[in-house]
């Protein structure tokens, strides 16, 4: 006889989606909630995706001693059955109230393709909260929703399918600024709610919890889109995923070694391109993810201090507006010239997406 979740545990597992353009704050944001969850008593599982293998945000979950798994190879929507496979097999270990679940940056359609079929085909296991679309603050303020260009549509669109937008990175534009970017989504997306955040301080925090742990629920139709177009915005991107064998001794500045290799490789792109590079080094004293995001670089620190000594891994995943061969051509430069003490290279991918092809497509 099969089992059913629901014959495991009593209540709905609230099923929580956050998604938004690569390097937007999704993980940073999930992370923390999961933290602050956790602290009061609600077991949390948490649901990573990436076009390939080799997650910096899995690993960088699991360093911060959260219940986390991965959905790899294609995104929620492509991959359907996958994910629901981990989210059972999350429910099943660790009995959680919640799955909080990160899409891939590139993806949208997720009202049509994700969040329907969980609501038509397992409404008794999962309750599923409005779909939450970050904003990179600083990103629209730069590059805008233009429809005209390909990325432009792919964020407009994921803007136009939300139910609730974080205005994420609010400290790195001025108010008026933030205002500009919450009309250009209003005249997108005139219903939705907005929330201001910032992952420096309290500003948005609880308000976000609030739509998180509340009873609302997602009651959005999707809205039309053009999947050539779609599949040509993340065509145009390049993805690199690489994991390599480190030996540091002695030790080094993990922010030196973060700093220089994703200079090196953003050095070679035009800042807007690098949609995201980020790279997670483990060493047996520490852990750091470092991003460039725009040119941008910042550190969020898992473990221990800045100084990594003794065998690790370093995990690079970078999305640039790039061919798939430029991109790995540079990352591989990049790495012999920035990283000390590279014994191999375990696992290395490189590519464009491919045309997204979702398992399910439900309009209503
Ligand atoms: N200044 C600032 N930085 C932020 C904020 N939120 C996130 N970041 C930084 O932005 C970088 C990218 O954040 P992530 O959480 O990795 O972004 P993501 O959306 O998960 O990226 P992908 O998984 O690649 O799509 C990280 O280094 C964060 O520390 C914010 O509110 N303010
Ligand atoms: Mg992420």
């Amino acid at each position: 006889m099969t089992r059913t979740l629901g014959d495991l545990i009593p209540e709905k597992v609230r099923m929580v989606i956050i998604g938004g353009f690569l390097g937007a704050g999704k993980t940073t944001l999930i992370t923390r909630m999961a933290k602050e969850l956790m602290s009061s008593k609600v077991n949390v599982g948490l649901i990573m995706n990436d076009q390939a293998d080799a997650l910096v945000d899995t690993q960088y979950s699991h360093a911060l001693g959260l219940d986390s798994c991965e959905v790899s190879g294609g995104c929620f929507c492509c991959r359907f059955p996958d994910f629901m496979k981990n989210a059972e097999k999350l429910i099943d270990a660790s009995k959680p109230q919640m799955v909080i679940a990160e899409p891939v940056g590139s993806c949208t359609d997720l009202l049509a393709t994700v969040v329907n079929p969980l609501k038509a085909m397992y409404s008794e296991r999962f309750e599923v909260a409005p779909l939450i679309i970050m904003v990179d603050a600083a990103r629209a303020l730069s590059e805008g929703f233009d429809r005209n260009q390909l990325n432009g549509y792919l964020r407009r669109h994921q803007v136009c399918e939300a139910e609730v937008i974080v205005l994420s990175k609010a400290d790195l534009v001025t108010p008026e600024q933030l205002e500009l970017v919450r009309s250009a989504v209003k005249e997108i997306n005139p219903a939705v709610r907005t929330i201001t955040y910032s992952s420096l301080g309290e500003e948005g925090f609880q308000e976000i919890m609030g739509v998180v742990n509340g009873a609302q629920t997602s009651d959005r139709r999707p809205t039309d889109i053009d999947y050539s177009l779609y599949a040509q915005a993340e065509a145009e991107l390049g993805w690199y995923n690489s994991t390599v064998a480190v030996e540091l001794v002695p030790r080094v500045d993990a922010f030196v070694l973060g700093r220089r290799f994703l200079g090196a490789l953003a050095d070679k792109y035009p800042a807007g391109d690098v949609a995201h590079a980020k790279i997670m080094l483990v060493t047996p004293v520490s852990a750091m993810k470092m991003s460039c995001v725009q040119g941008r670089l910042t550190v969020d620190m898992a473990k221990g201090s800045r100084f990594a000594e003794g065998r690790g891994q370093l995990t690079v995943n970078a999305r640039v507006i790039s061919s798939p061969e430029d991109l790995r051509r540079n990352a591989r430069s990049a790495l012999s010239e920035t990283v000390p003490g590279i014994v191999e290279v375990e696992v290395e991918e490189c590519f464009s997406p491919s045309p997204p092809k979702p398992f399910h497509r439900m309009k209503e």
